[in-house]
């Protein structure tokens, strides 16, 4: 007689997590400047000039733009940052996050 068991194969298959995407959206208002807009996409979300112009137009045609899309925590921390820096200058710009479906 065998000594040796046989045992049941159990695959265990590895997950790999992908993390959960975050947009950020630029609304438009009636009252930020169109060159300061263009201004906060450069200096926070690393756009260049024809880029952020772009985005920019999007916005005030229709409403709202997509800017980027980042994990949870950097899409909020620049939406933030974003939106803080039109307060610091009087301007009711805003940038919102929404989950990426
Ligand atoms: N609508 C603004 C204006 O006419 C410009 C603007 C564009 C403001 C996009 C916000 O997300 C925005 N001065």
């Amino acid at each position: 007689m065998s000594d040796t068991t046989t045992l049941p194969m159990i695959k265990t298959k590895p997950k790999t997590e992908r993390p959960k995407l975050y947009k950020v959206i630029l609304l438009n208002d009636d009252f930020t400047p169109r060159d300061f807009v263009v201004s906060v996409l450069k200096g926070i979300f690393r756009m260049g000039e024809g880029e952020a112009l772009g985005v920019m137009l999007t916005a005030h045609q229709k409403g709202a733009c997509v800017v980027a899309v980042y994990t949870k925590e950097i899409a909020e921390t620049k939406a933030r940052q974003g939106t803080e820096l039109g307060q610091k200058h009087g301007y009711p710009l805003t940038f919102t996050t929404e989950r990426e479906s």
